[in-house]
């Protein structure tokens, strides 16, 4: 039991990998997750500067990150355990459990399996910290601990799985209109006209989406309205609408992957706000989701259809994945995703002004933020070793109105005029590429786009908080 007082921090963070694997896995077991729990009280209480670092530094590997940082964070908080008073550790380790257990229930799964978790784990931690922590022992909780991790994430994996079946079977909307060509053809390296919805991106302050049952769901439509609605699954899909869109993360920086185009499936919004019948005084459509996020738009331009919103329920010919907001969501195309609506909704409910949203707590503006028109290169490829005529394509949008022309520049000289391919829909992407000639040596290739509404993409770098992304893409090719 005499402990060198140097290894104890060390062997404590092995009794705390032990005990986060065991409690892993016995959440995971039931289809719960305690470290999941936990980054989702990270996502809604970090401060607007670290989620901002998070999102910059992680890219499209935020959940994968968070997952990692809450494991270390625990991992830490168990070695510094071993440096308290032997007094206070069992207080430590109770409000631990407690604090893990309360996440895991709030999470988006409010999951009873991750709280009991977060409470076997914190217990575990405990009794393995009156034990001997000699060297060889915190080999063992390490070893187990990292093998327990790895256990949970296969059953969880499974379990998604399963549930992903549940979603694909739950409808059988098949792409009723033919996808376009839009004449550009197989460029390698060129984005499809469509994204194929499990490489579409993935932005949400979940790890893992929560899991509803279809035949159980309904969508409410309800507060100040005549008439409150429950639809199914079945009730929308018989009012439901092929409409093409792209959809941009306010996150996405020129040139990067937060953005996708899709050919979706849903029902107008404004046939349901006519059903529902909003009463004088309700100004605000809020869009509530399982997952406890809200987000509200203004009422009146959805009403009129002046803001083409819809309930969304498929995404090119299939039922939303879970990921994407399955069994429906809200769209308004040529909003940034974080304004135009929750994935897995629960309730549209006509509010009045008092209502707050999600991200208005941190100080992002109130009012939906419109999509700025931006162009990303795809690609530069050279011709042929002894030539420089590379072929630069890429991709670009400015919904609602469409692209007018998108333009490239070498070295920050004159802007070049490139080939569009045709449009699908004015608020979806549009596709381009071009053939530059370079002389050898490095050069910087840029891109912007031109709305039809007469705005030029802003060159001036800006970072996305708090109206959204400014500046070009820029890369450099050598000839
Ligand atoms: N319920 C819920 N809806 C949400 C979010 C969320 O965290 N929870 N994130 C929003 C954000 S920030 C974006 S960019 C889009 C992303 O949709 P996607 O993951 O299908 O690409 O969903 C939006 N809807
Ligand atoms: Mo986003």
């Amino acid at each position: 039991m005499s402990v060198n007082g140097k290894r104890r921090p060390l062997g404590a963070a092995a009794v705390g990998l032990g005990a986060l694997g065991a409690g892993e896995l016995l959440a995971a077991a039931r289809g719960g997750s305690v470290l999941d729990g936990i980054g989702r009280l990270a996502a809604d209480y970090a401060p607007v500067p670290v989620v901002e670092t998070m999102v910059a530094q992680a890219g499209e590997h935020d959940k994968e990150m968070t997952r990692l940082g809450v494991a270390l964070g625990g991992i830490a908080a168990a070695a510094g355990m071993a440096l308290l008073p032997p007094r206070l550790r069992t207080p430590a380790a109770v409000a631990f459990g407690a604090g893990a257990a309360a996440a895991a229930l709030r999470s988006a799964n409010r999951s009873v399996p991750g709280a009991a978790g977060g409470v076997a784990a914190a217990a575990l931690l405990r009794a393995g910290l009156r034990r001997s922590t000699a060297p060889r022992h915190g080999l063992l909780w390490a070893a187990a601990g990292t093998g327990m991790l790895a256990a949970a994430e296969v059953l969880v994996r499974r379990e998604d799985q399963r549930y992903r079946e549940v979603a694909r079977r739950s409808g059988s909307w098949g792409a009723h209109a033919p996808v376009p060509e839009d004449g550009l053809g197989l460029e390698p390296g060129l984005s499809p006209l469509i994204t194929p919805a499990g490489k579409f991106y993935v932005a949400d302050v979940n790890s893992r989406p929560p899991r509803i049952d279809p035949a159980q769901w309904r969508l409410a439509i309800g507060g100040r309205v005549a008439h409150h609605l429950r639809l199914s699954l079945a009730d929308l899909a018989e009012q439901a609408v092929e409409f093409d869109a792209v959809m941009v993360c306010v996150h996405n920086t020129a040139g990067s992957g937060r953005c996708g185009n899709a050919r979706w499936f849903g029902v107008p919004l404004t046939a349901l706000l006519d059903h529902a019948v909003p009463e004088a005084g309700a100004t605000r459509l809020v869009t509530r989701a399982a997952d406890g996020y809200t987000i509200s738009l203004p009422l009146e331009p959805l009403r009129t259809g002046e803001w083409p919103g819809y309930l969304v329920i498929g995404m090119n010919g299939e039922p939303l994945l879970p990921e994407h907001g399955f069994p429906a969501r809200v769209f308004v195309p040529g909003i940034y995703g974080q304004y135009s609506g929750a994935k897995w909704i629960t309730e549209l409910e006509l509010a009045d002004d008092t209502h707050v949203d999600y991200w208005c707590k941190r100080g992002w503006p109130v009012e939906p933020l419109w999509v700025r028109p931006q162009a990303r290169i795809d690609v530069a490829t050279c011709g042929g070793t002894s030539s420089g005529k590379f072929t630069v394509a890429g991709v670009a949008w400015a919904p609602p109105h469409g692209v007018a022309g998108v333009e490239i520049r070498v070295d920050e000289t004159e802007w070049l005029p490139v080939e569009l391919g045709s449009e699908m829909a004015p608020a979806a992407w549009r596709r381009w590429r071009t053939l530059v000639d370079l002389p050898p040596g490095a050069h910087t290739l840029q891109a912007r786009v031109i709305s039809r509404s007469g705005e030029v993409q802003d060159s001036a770098e800006r970072p996305p908080f708090p109206f959204g992304p400014g500046g070009l893409h820029t890369i450099t090719v050598t000839a």
